[in-house]
């Protein structure tokens, strides 16, 4: 009876040692796979950049930057001013901090030749006002019309192209407060908020709502009342969309929106507007600069792009306006899914190991 038990018992160690090895083994063919699948991916990556590799060239006529030599002043310069904007020495004013004025900056010349570009904007908004009872905000344009007032950050509505707002008033949670609703979690911008929307001509922006119906996409930016610099970024590259904001006094570029097949054609004013109401604010801007940029195309892409734009789009929008479109994961997410991922099979593991170990010796205790 013994030399069975005992022999019983041999069989449950052996049979245990193999489930251990087994384990280690898994453990270890995971792991392998996880740093494989690390290292292609980040191969993956270098080929990516390798393949799209570009040059940045500033392009002066589409820029304005300081002493701003002319601007407002000569009609030879680059830049028009309109409404309320004026020059000083430090920047563009596009409204002073008082109420209902609006005012803009407007490119002369169209960008004929600019396929891939990128424009960096640095601006700075400032007032008097508390948090939200300030407004309304600022606008950068790329679009086929020029120096038209209205009520769209200053610019006229159902404009045909580019706009991206920074929207400094919230209106549309005023206006759900009056009528005693509120925002979802899910839902809720807070403000000041950068947006991007594109217009075909005959689409509205919903001042009531700020923009959200049309909104591309968009983020929320504390730029108001800052020490230091505030920027923002917007490149146009293979009809990819991109808007980041560097405003923590970081030099840092932070995402904002990344939005594909975005058609805007050539050959468009560059601009920049702002607009006061009841509530204000100075809205400057110190300077536009403007980069064409050489992207590399693979044929495939080129075919792609042959086609002429005549009329500003969006593919996907009904999705991309529903918040469907699936972005896909940044290097920071990946890293800590694969991260959690280990370090759940790791427990896995752990307890496998401690539950096994339990059963084992109480297997044993029963047969002593
Ligand atoms: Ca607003």
């Amino acid at each position: 009876m013994a030399a069975a038990a005992a022999a019983a018992d041999q069989r449950d160690r052996r049979t245990g040692s193999k489930i251990l090895s087994r384990l280690k083994m898994d453990f270890i063919s995971y792991w392998t796979c996880v740093l494989i699948l690390l290292a292609s991916s980040r191969s993956l990556a270098n080929d990516d950049d390798d393949h799209h590799e570009m040059e940045e060239f500033l392009k002066r006529e589409y820029s304005l930057s300081k002493p701003y030599q002319g601007v407002g002043s000569s009609g030879s310069s680059h830049w028009e001013l309109m409404g309320d904007s004026m020059v000083t020495t430090e920047q563009v004013r596009l409204t002073p901090d008082m109420q209902s004025r609006q005012g803009a900056v407007w490119s002369r010349i169209v960008s004929i030749a600019l396929k891939d570009w990128e424009m960096q904007v640095h601006f700075k908004i400032h007032g008097q006002g508390k948090k939200n009872l300030n407004g309304d905000g600022m606008a950068i344009w790329y679009t086929k019309e020029r120096m038209k007032k209205g009520p769209v950050f200053g610019n006229k509505d159902n404009f045909t192209g580019l706009g991206v707002f920074v929207d400094t008033y919230p209106n549309e949670e005023k206006y759900l407060e009056a009528q005693k609703k509120r925002y979802t979690p899910r839902t809720q911008r807070i403000f000041p908020f950068v947006l991007a929307m594109v217009g075909n001509g005959s689409v509205g922006y919903d001042h009531e709502r700020d923009g959200r119906p049309t909104e591309l996409g968009g983020c929320n930016a504390m730029v108001r009342n800052l020490k230091h610099d505030t920027f923002l970024f917007i490149r146009y590259i293979r009809r990819r969309l991109t808007v980041m904001i560097d405003i923590d006094g970081q030099h840092e570029w932070r995402d904002c929106l990344d939005i594909p097949g975005v058609r805007l054609p050539k050959g468009y004013y560059f601009g920049a507007s702002a607009i006061t109401g009841d509530l204000s604010d100075n809205h400057d801007v110190v300077s536009l600069k403007l980069y064409q940029l050489t992207v590399l195309r693979s044929k495939k892409e080129e075919e792609e792009e042959e086609e002429e734009i005549t009329i500003p789009s969006v593919d996907n929008l009904e999705q991309i306006l529903r918040g469907e479109v699936e972005e896909g994961m940044s290097g920071v997410a990946i890293f800590f899914t694969v991260l959690f991922c280990m370090l759940g099979f790791f427990m896995l593991i752990v307890v496998g190991l401690v539950v096994y170990s339990h059963w084992n010796e109480n297997r044993r205790k029963r047969f002593y």
